[in-house]
């Protein structure tokens, strides 16, 4: 998204009927965001800068991709969740990014006619659709919403009057009962995209798109693991900035330049060549995602002494964790392989959710984590609440932790400073493995 506007981006918003002036100032803004938080850090691995050019690309170059796509005869499918079984959507020749906003920029115009009081994501992904300012929404052949929180399957209502729209019905708990609903849904998604696209899912490009899929996710756990080492030889603010590109990039191009970032941080994590102060005390983020647009957390964080060595949430580890299972040689055999991965899936949507709070104190083990951050956006209801079970577990496996909430905006970000930094500041230091 960031991106200092070019006059040729200029022509490619009005051609798509975008408010330019708009548009222009609030790339602005989040450019300025991402230079001062990102950009400007010492340290960087070299491979970030394809990376930072997903980023940049997201409002330019990554459309025009898009767009020609669509001119090819594919059609252009916009999500909001990782619940979204991408491999259907890869197998059967579309085009998919998420379109979740990251901004506090666009969120008064969403606050025109929605409730104030609801989270910040929702609401700047609103904000970006009625204030003529996604790029993505007048190419889009149609949407993905999914029913994890009220604020999203309401808002999917209002989004979808004109039709275009498809929303995954997700169980709330993962009683056979619920498997079997989740798996019912994962075909009538799979009909439904057969439909869009004219096309019958094959067998052999499913399983094609299940090997790209569990690639990239392996990708991305090579990535973790680095991360596991003594002096992490890449950031979290940077890891983050890889999981939001993880969500909008091709996934064969994104892959491999994943995996050749991933033997540069080989040769740093070799080298001891870390991204932060080697005194930086370990904290892991667990919660809400922050998706692109939104690096302020994790900037709080790596500027008070801590470094993220790792995110429980959907821009961290809930995105890759766990292979699709390849071994089914049939299509409805995948399908099935499919489903199953997705429920693995431990968003706060899930009652009872112990497998949540079990896998965050694992990682916590694992990173060598010596503190937690439990990050809740404003308004999220389903992670505010479930904040006061994992801080149970956490403090259970003496672990120590502390809760924000927090929105898009930077009025906070003063006060934030000051807790974050008292509570590393308590923190003992852990070495890496
Ligand atoms: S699987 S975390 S991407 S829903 S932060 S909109 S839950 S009120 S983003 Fe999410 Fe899917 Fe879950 Fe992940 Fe609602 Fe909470 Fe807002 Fe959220």
């Amino acid at each position: 998204m960031p991106q200092r506007p070019s006059p040729e981006d200029g022509k490619l918003w009005a051609e798509l009927g975008l408010d330019v002036e708009l548009h222009a100032r609030i790339l602005e803004s989040i450019s300025a965001n991402f230079e001062r938080q990102v950009e400007s850090r010492p340290g960087r691995p070299a491979g970030m800068a394809y990376f930072d050019g997903v980023i940049h690309g997201s409002h330019g170059d990554r459309v025009r991709e898009v767009m020609a796509k669509r001119a090819a005869g594919a059609k252009f499918v916009g999500t909001f969740c990782v619940y979204v079984p991408e491999e259907i959507l890869i197998a059967l020749g579309t085009v998919h990014l998420a379109l979740c906003g990251g901004t506090a920029v666009t969120i008064p115009y969403a606050e025109q006619n929605f409730p104030r009081n609801m989270c910040p994501l929702v609401k700047s992904t609103l904000g970006l659709a009625l204030s003529g300012t996604c790029p993505y929404s007048p190419l889009e052949d149609l949407a993905v919403g999914e029913t994890t929180c009220d604020a999203k399957k309401k808002t999917w209502d209002v989004l979808g009057r004109e039709g275009g729209f498809h929303v995954l019905e997700l169980p709330q708990k993962k009683n056979p009962a619920d498997r079997a609903l989740w798996l019912e849904e994962v075909r009538t998604f799979t009909r439904r995209i057969e439909a869009l696209t004219g096309n019958a899912l094959d067998a052999d490009k499913l399983a094609g798109a299940v090997r790209l899929m569990n690639r990239k996710r392996r990708a991305l756990a090579r990535m973790h693991d680095w991360r596991k080492a003594d002096c992490p030889p890449i950031s979290g603010t940077d890891a983050l900035v890889v999981m939001q590109a993880a969500l909008i990039d091709d996934p064969e191009r994104f892959t491999l330049n994943l995996e050749s970032l991933n033997e540069e941080l080989a040769e740093r994590a070799a080298s001891g060549l870390g991204a932060l102060p080697p005194g930086a005390k370990r904290i892991l983020i667990a919660g809400c995602p922050s998706v692109l647009g939104n690096w302020k957390v994790h900037h709080i964080v790596e500027t008070s002494g801590g470094a993220v060595v790792v995110d429980e949430s959907c821009t961290g580890t809930r995105y890759f964790t766990g292979l699709v299972d390849e071994s089914p040689a049939d299509r409805d055999g995948l399908i099935e392989a499919i489903a199953d991965r997705y429920l693995t899936i431990d968003c706060s949507c899930f009652s009872p959710n112990a497998e949540r709070m079990a896998n965050a104190v694992r990682m916590a083990g694992e990173y060598r984590a010596a503190g937690v951050v439990q990050y809740v956006l404003h308004a999220c209801h389903t992670y505010n609440v479930e904040a006061i079970a994992m801080a149970d577990a956490l403090k259970a496996a003496g672990i120590p932790s502390i809760k924000i909430e927090t929105d898009y905006s930077e009025e906070d970000a003063g006060q934030l400073q000051i807790r974050i930094e008292a509570f590393i500041e308590s923190l003992e230091f852990r070495h890496g493995r």
